[in-house]
Protein backbone atom coordinates (compact mmCIF):
# COMPACT_ATOMS: atom_id res chain seq x y z
CA UNK A 1 0.00 0.00 0.00
CA UNK A 2 2.75 2.49 0.65
CA UNK A 3 4.34 2.24 -2.83
CA UNK A 4 0.78 2.70 -4.22
CA UNK A 5 0.43 5.96 -2.06
CA UNK A 6 3.51 7.14 -3.29
CA UNK A 7 3.02 6.70 -6.60
CA UNK A 8 -0.34 8.27 -6.63
CA UNK A 9 1.32 10.86 -4.39
CA UNK A 10 3.77 11.65 -6.99
CA UNK A 11 1.16 11.68 -9.80
CA UNK A 12 2.64 8.42 -11.35
CA UNK A 13 0.28 5.98 -13.00
CA UNK A 14 -1.04 2.83 -10.78
CA UNK A 15 -0.33 -0.55 -11.86
CA UNK A 16 -3.02 -3.39 -11.94
CA UNK A 17 -0.72 -4.19 -8.17
CA UNK A 18 -1.11 -0.30 -6.84
CA UNK A 19 -5.17 -0.60 -7.56
CA UNK A 20 -5.30 -4.27 -5.94
CA UNK A 21 -3.07 -2.49 -2.83
CA UNK A 22 -5.64 0.09 -3.00
CA UNK A 23 -9.11 -2.11 -2.38
CA UNK A 24 -7.28 -3.67 -0.05
CA UNK A 25 -6.72 -0.63 2.26
CA UNK A 26 -8.84 -0.19 5.44
CA UNK A 27 -7.36 3.29 5.79
CA UNK A 28 -10.12 5.11 4.26
CA UNK A 29 -9.02 9.01 5.58
CA UNK A 30 -5.71 7.96 3.69
CA UNK A 31 -7.83 6.98 0.29
CA UNK A 32 -9.98 10.05 0.81
CA UNK A 33 -7.07 12.46 1.08
CA UNK A 34 -5.08 10.43 -1.98
CA UNK A 35 -8.22 10.91 -4.03
CA UNK A 36 -9.28 14.24 -3.18
CA UNK A 37 -5.70 15.59 -4.04
CA UNK A 38 -6.35 13.83 -7.20
CA UNK A 39 -9.98 15.31 -8.04
CA UNK A 40 -8.53 18.92 -7.35
CA UNK A 41 -5.51 18.66 -9.90
CA UNK A 42 -8.19 17.64 -12.34
CA UNK A 43 -11.64 19.54 -11.31
CA UNK A 44 -10.22 22.10 -8.87
CA UNK A 45 -13.05 23.32 -6.46
CA UNK A 46 -15.65 22.46 -8.93
CA UNK A 47 -18.47 19.81 -8.45
CA UNK A 48 -20.78 19.80 -11.70
CA UNK A 49 -24.59 19.07 -11.70
CA UNK A 50 -27.43 19.64 -14.76
CA UNK A 51 -30.90 19.91 -15.68
CA UNK A 52 -31.84 16.74 -17.05
CA UNK A 53 -34.40 14.04 -17.12
CA UNK A 54 -34.62 10.38 -18.65
CA UNK A 55 -36.83 8.38 -20.54
CA UNK A 56 -37.25 4.77 -20.01
CA UNK A 57 -38.84 3.56 -23.95
CA UNK A 58 -39.17 0.04 -22.77
CA UNK A 59 -38.40 -2.18 -20.17
CA UNK A 60 -38.84 -5.42 -21.92
CA UNK A 61 -35.93 -6.70 -22.56
CA UNK A 62 -34.30 -10.10 -25.02
CA UNK A 63 -31.53 -10.21 -22.22
CA UNK A 64 -31.85 -12.06 -18.50
CA UNK A 65 -29.24 -10.57 -16.56
CA UNK A 66 -29.82 -11.85 -13.72
CA UNK A 67 -28.73 -8.17 -11.36
CA UNK A 68 -31.64 -6.39 -13.56
CA UNK A 69 -35.09 -5.80 -11.79
CA UNK A 70 -36.33 -3.82 -14.35
CA UNK A 71 -36.85 -6.39 -17.28
CA UNK A 72 -40.12 -7.99 -18.16
CA UNK A 73 -41.64 -10.12 -20.71
CA UNK A 74 -43.80 -8.57 -23.74
CA UNK A 75 -47.29 -8.58 -22.05
CA UNK A 76 -46.05 -9.53 -18.40
CA UNK A 77 -47.49 -7.33 -15.60
CA UNK A 78 -45.58 -4.39 -15.11
CA UNK A 79 -43.82 -3.65 -18.74
CA UNK A 80 -44.24 -0.89 -20.96
CA UNK A 81 -43.32 -0.16 -24.47
CA UNK A 82 -43.92 3.70 -24.38
CA UNK A 83 -44.54 4.98 -28.70
CA UNK A 84 -43.16 7.70 -30.16
CA UNK A 85 -46.63 9.48 -29.43
CA UNK A 86 -46.23 8.94 -25.93
CA UNK A 87 -42.80 9.93 -26.17
CA UNK A 88 -43.41 13.33 -27.60
CA UNK A 89 -46.00 13.65 -24.70
CA UNK A 90 -43.64 13.09 -22.11
CA UNK A 91 -41.08 15.55 -24.29
CA UNK A 92 -43.93 18.71 -24.63
CA UNK A 93 -44.13 18.34 -20.53
CA UNK A 94 -40.39 19.37 -20.59
CA UNK A 95 -40.99 22.54 -23.49
CA UNK A 96 -40.22 25.76 -21.64
CA UNK A 97 -37.93 24.51 -18.99
CA UNK A 98 -34.33 24.65 -18.67
CA UNK A 99 -33.58 21.44 -19.44
CA UNK A 100 -30.14 20.51 -20.78
CA UNK A 101 -30.17 16.77 -21.12
CA UNK A 102 -32.43 14.05 -21.87
CA UNK A 103 -31.13 10.54 -20.95
CA UNK A 104 -32.66 7.77 -23.03
CA UNK A 105 -32.03 4.44 -21.99
CA UNK A 106 -34.46 0.84 -22.31
CA UNK A 107 -34.74 -2.59 -22.62
CA UNK A 108 -33.34 -4.16 -26.01
CA UNK A 109 -37.04 -4.90 -27.12
CA UNK A 110 -36.73 -7.57 -29.96
CA UNK A 111 -39.56 -6.04 -32.09
CA UNK A 112 -38.07 -2.66 -32.28
CA UNK A 113 -35.73 -1.37 -34.66
CA UNK A 114 -32.76 1.03 -35.66
CA UNK A 115 -35.29 3.26 -37.58
CA UNK A 116 -37.82 3.17 -34.99
CA UNK A 117 -35.24 4.45 -32.38
CA UNK A 118 -33.73 7.13 -35.20
CA UNK A 119 -37.70 8.23 -35.62
CA UNK A 120 -37.66 8.56 -31.68
CA UNK A 121 -34.55 10.61 -31.40
CA UNK A 122 -36.13 12.76 -34.10
CA UNK A 123 -39.14 13.73 -32.34
CA UNK A 124 -37.53 14.33 -28.92
CA UNK A 125 -35.07 16.79 -30.96
CA UNK A 126 -38.09 18.46 -32.64
CA UNK A 127 -40.09 19.41 -29.34
CA UNK A 128 -36.45 20.23 -27.51
CA UNK A 129 -34.16 21.51 -30.13
CA UNK A 130 -31.99 22.87 -27.05
CA UNK A 131 -31.16 19.93 -25.00
CA UNK A 132 -28.53 17.42 -26.27
CA UNK A 133 -29.72 13.64 -26.44
CA UNK A 134 -27.88 11.34 -24.96
CA UNK A 135 -29.77 8.02 -25.68
CA UNK A 136 -28.61 3.82 -25.59
CA UNK A 137 -25.59 2.09 -23.81
CA UNK A 138 -23.50 -0.01 -26.05
CA UNK A 139 -26.34 -3.31 -25.69
CA UNK A 140 -28.86 -1.17 -27.35
CA UNK A 141 -26.91 -0.08 -30.20
CA UNK A 142 -25.68 -3.48 -30.69
CA UNK A 143 -29.18 -5.06 -31.05
CA UNK A 144 -30.01 -2.11 -33.52
CA UNK A 145 -26.77 -2.94 -35.83
CA UNK A 146 -27.45 -6.78 -35.49
CA UNK A 147 -31.19 -6.36 -36.55
CA UNK A 148 -30.38 -4.20 -39.41
CA UNK A 149 -27.58 -6.02 -40.74
CA UNK A 150 -25.63 -2.57 -40.89
CA UNK A 151 -22.28 -1.63 -39.01
CA UNK A 152 -21.56 -0.19 -36.06
CA UNK A 153 -20.38 2.94 -37.59
CA UNK A 154 -23.23 3.08 -40.26
CA UNK A 155 -26.04 2.32 -36.68
CA UNK A 156 -24.25 5.16 -35.30
CA UNK A 157 -24.02 7.71 -37.77
CA UNK A 158 -27.54 7.08 -38.94
CA UNK A 159 -28.21 7.77 -35.08
CA UNK A 160 -26.07 10.93 -35.10
CA UNK A 161 -27.49 12.17 -38.49
CA UNK A 162 -31.36 11.93 -36.30
CA UNK A 163 -29.93 13.50 -33.61
CA UNK A 164 -27.61 11.53 -31.27
CA UNK A 165 -25.17 13.24 -29.58
CA UNK A 166 -23.83 11.73 -26.72
CA UNK A 167 -24.00 8.32 -25.56
CA UNK A 168 -24.13 7.04 -21.36
CA UNK A 169 -22.21 4.48 -19.93
CA UNK A 170 -24.22 1.42 -19.42
CA UNK A 171 -24.04 -2.11 -20.35
CA UNK A 172 -20.35 -2.32 -19.09
CA UNK A 173 -21.28 -4.00 -16.29
CA UNK A 174 -17.56 -6.18 -15.63
CA UNK A 175 -15.67 -6.91 -18.19
CA UNK A 176 -14.02 -10.14 -16.68
CA UNK A 177 -15.51 -12.68 -19.51
CA UNK A 178 -16.14 -15.49 -16.50
CA UNK A 179 -17.94 -13.15 -14.45
CA UNK A 180 -19.71 -10.96 -17.31
CA UNK A 181 -20.92 -15.29 -18.10
CA UNK A 182 -22.50 -15.77 -14.37
CA UNK A 183 -24.03 -11.84 -14.54
CA UNK A 184 -25.61 -11.74 -17.57
CA UNK A 185 -24.36 -14.41 -19.83
CA UNK A 186 -25.81 -13.97 -23.42
CA UNK A 187 -25.42 -9.80 -23.25
CA UNK A 188 -22.86 -7.94 -25.62
CA UNK A 189 -19.57 -8.96 -25.01
CA UNK A 190 -17.05 -7.15 -23.45
CA UNK A 191 -14.93 -6.18 -26.51
CA UNK A 192 -18.20 -5.29 -28.35
CA UNK A 193 -18.94 -3.18 -25.62
CA UNK A 194 -15.26 -1.43 -25.92
CA UNK A 195 -15.14 -1.39 -29.70
CA UNK A 196 -18.78 0.12 -29.93
CA UNK A 197 -17.51 3.13 -27.78
CA UNK A 198 -14.14 3.76 -29.54
CA UNK A 199 -16.09 3.65 -33.00
CA UNK A 200 -18.88 6.27 -31.53
CA UNK A 201 -15.79 8.55 -30.10
CA UNK A 202 -13.71 8.16 -33.71
CA UNK A 203 -17.16 9.37 -34.58
CA UNK A 204 -16.99 12.50 -32.12
CA UNK A 205 -19.83 10.91 -30.16
CA UNK A 206 -18.69 11.25 -26.66
CA UNK A 207 -19.54 8.79 -24.15
CA UNK A 208 -19.38 7.61 -20.45
CA UNK A 209 -18.86 4.67 -18.52
CA UNK A 210 -19.84 2.66 -16.04
CA UNK A 211 -18.91 -0.36 -13.48
CA UNK A 212 -21.44 -2.67 -12.14
CA UNK A 213 -19.80 -3.38 -8.28
CA UNK A 214 -20.70 -5.60 -5.47
CA UNK A 215 -21.94 -8.50 -5.98
CA UNK A 216 -20.00 -11.70 -7.03
CA UNK A 217 -16.58 -9.94 -8.35
CA UNK A 218 -13.56 -9.54 -6.59
CA UNK A 219 -11.04 -6.68 -6.15
CA UNK A 220 -9.03 -8.07 -9.36
CA UNK A 221 -12.20 -8.01 -11.22
CA UNK A 222 -12.24 -4.16 -10.66
CA UNK A 223 -9.39 -3.05 -11.62
CA UNK A 224 -9.16 -5.15 -14.63
CA UNK A 225 -12.25 -3.33 -15.82
CA UNK A 226 -10.67 -0.40 -15.02
CA UNK A 227 -7.48 -0.74 -16.79
CA UNK A 228 -9.76 -1.85 -19.84
CA UNK A 229 -10.89 1.61 -19.84
CA UNK A 230 -7.95 3.51 -19.18
CA UNK A 231 -6.22 1.52 -22.38
CA UNK A 232 -9.34 2.69 -24.32
CA UNK A 233 -9.37 6.32 -22.74
CA UNK A 234 -5.82 6.55 -23.86
CA UNK A 235 -7.00 5.84 -27.65
CA UNK A 236 -9.47 7.53 -28.31
CA UNK A 237 -9.81 10.56 -24.98
CA UNK A 238 -13.46 10.22 -25.96
CA UNK A 239 -15.13 9.53 -22.03
CA UNK A 240 -16.10 11.91 -20.20
CA UNK A 241 -17.60 10.49 -17.06
CA UNK A 242 -16.87 7.13 -15.11
CA UNK A 243 -20.13 6.60 -13.11
CA UNK A 244 -19.17 3.08 -10.87
CA UNK A 245 -22.36 1.78 -10.12
CA UNK A 246 -23.28 -0.35 -6.71
CA UNK A 247 -25.20 -3.67 -7.47
CA UNK A 248 -28.83 -3.00 -5.37
CA UNK A 249 -30.41 -6.74 -4.53
CA UNK A 250 -33.66 -6.22 -4.40
CA UNK A 251 -36.23 -7.80 -6.93
CA UNK A 252 -34.14 -9.51 -8.98
CA UNK A 253 -32.62 -12.97 -8.68
CA UNK A 254 -28.35 -12.70 -8.46
CA UNK A 255 -29.18 -14.35 -5.53
CA UNK A 256 -26.17 -12.10 -3.65
CA UNK A 257 -27.70 -11.64 0.18
CA UNK A 258 -27.27 -7.51 0.78
CA UNK A 259 -25.55 -4.85 -0.36
CA UNK A 260 -21.47 -3.55 0.59
CA UNK A 261 -21.50 -1.16 3.55
CA UNK A 262 -20.92 2.16 2.11
CA UNK A 263 -16.95 2.21 3.60
CA UNK A 264 -16.69 -0.33 0.20
CA UNK A 265 -18.77 2.06 -1.57
CA UNK A 266 -16.63 4.75 -0.47
CA UNK A 267 -13.10 3.16 -1.17
CA UNK A 268 -14.12 1.99 -4.53
CA UNK A 269 -14.84 6.17 -5.42
CA UNK A 270 -11.20 6.58 -4.51
CA UNK A 271 -9.74 4.08 -5.85
CA UNK A 272 -11.61 4.55 -9.45
CA UNK A 273 -10.37 7.99 -9.38
CA UNK A 274 -7.08 7.04 -8.33
CA UNK A 275 -7.00 4.53 -11.58
CA UNK A 276 -8.47 6.10 -13.74
CA UNK A 277 -6.57 9.18 -14.31
CA UNK A 278 -7.28 9.47 -17.69
CA UNK A 279 -10.92 9.99 -17.26
CA UNK A 280 -12.12 13.42 -16.61
CA UNK A 281 -15.25 13.37 -14.44
CA UNK A 282 -16.27 10.85 -11.76
CA UNK A 283 -20.19 10.77 -10.88
CA UNK A 284 -22.10 10.24 -7.91
CA UNK A 285 -25.16 8.74 -9.15
CA UNK A 286 -27.62 10.01 -6.13
CA UNK A 287 -30.52 8.15 -7.34
CA UNK A 288 -28.64 4.73 -6.83
CA UNK A 289 -26.03 5.58 -3.65
CA UNK A 290 -28.97 8.26 -2.31
CA UNK A 291 -28.28 11.71 -1.38
CA UNK A 292 -26.48 11.15 1.82
CA UNK A 293 -23.63 8.49 0.53
CA UNK A 294 -23.64 10.89 -2.66
CA UNK A 295 -22.61 13.81 -0.53
CA UNK A 296 -19.86 11.98 1.49
CA UNK A 297 -18.53 10.52 -2.08
CA UNK A 298 -17.59 13.85 -2.94
CA UNK A 299 -14.89 13.29 -0.49
CA UNK A 300 -13.52 10.47 -2.31
CA UNK A 301 -12.99 11.78 -5.83
CA UNK A 302 -16.57 12.14 -7.38
CA UNK A 303 -16.77 15.80 -8.99
CA UNK A 304 -20.35 15.49 -10.65
CA UNK A 305 -23.66 14.39 -8.96
CA UNK A 306 -25.58 14.09 -12.46
CA UNK A 307 -28.91 15.97 -12.16
CA UNK A 308 -32.45 17.13 -11.55
CA UNK A 309 -33.64 13.52 -12.73
CA UNK A 310 -37.07 14.48 -11.83
CA UNK A 311 -38.59 11.45 -10.71
CA UNK A 312 -38.49 10.19 -14.67
CA UNK A 313 -35.74 6.93 -14.13
CA UNK A 314 -37.30 2.99 -12.42
CA UNK A 315 -33.98 1.36 -12.95
CA UNK A 316 -32.85 2.04 -9.22
CA UNK A 317 -36.46 2.58 -7.90
CA UNK A 318 -37.31 -1.09 -9.11
CA UNK A 319 -34.55 -2.95 -7.55
CA UNK A 320 -35.09 -1.49 -4.18
CA UNK A 321 -32.59 2.07 -4.08
CA UNK A 322 -34.48 4.54 -1.39
CA UNK A 323 -35.16 6.86 -3.45
CA UNK A 324 -38.34 5.56 -5.16
CA UNK A 325 -39.48 8.99 -6.47
CA UNK A 326 -36.31 10.51 -7.41
CA UNK A 327 -36.11 14.54 -7.89
CA UNK A 328 -33.67 17.08 -7.15
CA UNK A 329 -34.38 21.21 -7.64
CA UNK A 330 -30.94 22.70 -8.74
CA UNK A 331 -31.37 24.68 -5.18
CA UNK A 332 -31.19 20.99 -3.29
CA UNK A 333 -28.53 19.86 -5.82
CA UNK A 334 -26.57 23.23 -5.16
CA UNK A 335 -26.75 22.98 -1.52
CA UNK A 336 -25.34 19.23 -0.96
CA UNK A 337 -22.18 20.76 -3.16
CA UNK A 338 -22.02 23.70 -1.16
CA UNK A 339 -22.38 21.98 2.45
CA UNK A 340 -19.84 19.56 1.49
CA UNK A 341 -17.29 22.67 0.74
CA UNK A 342 -17.29 22.55 -2.87
CA UNK A 343 -18.33 25.09 -5.69
CA UNK A 344 -21.37 24.00 -7.60
CA UNK A 345 -21.15 24.46 -11.48
CA UNK A 346 -24.39 23.62 -13.91
CA UNK A 347 -22.90 21.71 -17.06
CA UNK A 348 -24.19 21.13 -20.43
CA UNK A 349 -23.57 17.13 -21.05
CA UNK A 350 -20.06 17.95 -22.23
CA UNK A 351 -19.25 19.84 -19.31
CA UNK A 352 -19.04 22.94 -20.42
CA UNK A 353 -20.32 25.74 -18.24
CA UNK A 354 -23.42 27.19 -18.23
CA UNK A 355 -23.45 31.06 -17.56
CA UNK A 356 -26.26 31.84 -15.04
CA UNK A 357 -28.18 34.63 -15.92
O1 LIG B 1 -26.05 -1.16 -17.29
C1 LIG B 1 -29.22 -2.57 -13.59
C2 LIG B 1 -27.26 -1.00 -13.96
C3 LIG B 1 -27.16 0.35 -15.76
C4 LIG B 1 -29.04 -2.84 -11.45
O2 LIG B 1 -23.98 7.48 -18.37
C5 LIG B 1 -28.07 -1.94 -11.85
O3 LIG B 1 -24.57 9.20 -17.18
C6 LIG B 1 -27.34 -1.73 -9.70
O4 LIG B 1 -25.74 2.98 -17.03
N1 LIG B 1 -28.24 -2.61 -9.24
C7 LIG B 1 -27.93 1.39 -16.55
N2 LIG B 1 -27.23 -1.37 -10.98
C8 LIG B 1 -27.81 2.77 -15.92
C9 LIG B 1 -26.58 3.52 -16.37
C10 LIG B 1 -26.40 4.96 -16.02
C11 LIG B 1 -27.03 5.49 -14.90
C12 LIG B 1 -26.82 6.84 -14.63
C13 LIG B 1 -26.06 7.65 -15.42
C14 LIG B 1 -25.43 7.09 -16.53
C15 LIG B 1 -24.62 7.97 -17.42
C16 LIG B 1 -25.60 5.75 -16.83
O5 LIG B 1 -27.84 0.12 -14.53
C17 LIG B 1 -27.03 -1.02 -16.33
C18 LIG B 1 -26.64 -1.81 -15.10
O6 LIG B 1 -25.26 -1.78 -14.91
N3 LIG B 1 -28.19 -1.81 -13.18
N4 LIG B 1 -29.75 -3.21 -12.53
C19 LIG B 1 -29.11 -3.21 -10.06
N5 LIG B 1 -29.98 -4.11 -9.60
FE1 LIG C 1 -32.14 -5.94 -20.25
FE2 LIG C 1 -30.57 -3.96 -19.39
FE3 LIG C 1 -32.01 -5.41 -17.63
FE4 LIG C 1 -29.93 -6.53 -18.85
S1 LIG C 1 -29.83 -4.78 -17.44
S2 LIG C 1 -31.99 -7.47 -18.63
S3 LIG C 1 -29.98 -5.54 -20.90
S4 LIG C 1 -32.84 -4.08 -19.22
Amino acid sequence: MRLAAEKALQGERLPAAGGQALYACEDLELLSSLATRKRRQINGNKVFYNRNFHIEPTNICINHCVFCSYRRQAGEAGSWEYTIDEIREICRSYVGQPVTEVHIVGGVHPARDIYFYASLLYAVKQILPQATIKAFTAVEIDYMAQKAGLSYEKSLLLLKENGLEAMPGGGAEIFDETIRRQICPGKTGSQTWLDIHETAHRLGIRTNATMLFGHIETPAHRVDHLLRLRELQDKTGGFDAFIPLKYKSQHNCLGVAGEVPEAEVLRNFAVCRLLLDNIPHLKAYWPMLGKDVMQRALHFGADDIDGTIDDSTKIYSMAGADEQHPTLTVEELENYITAAGYQPAERNTFYEPILKL
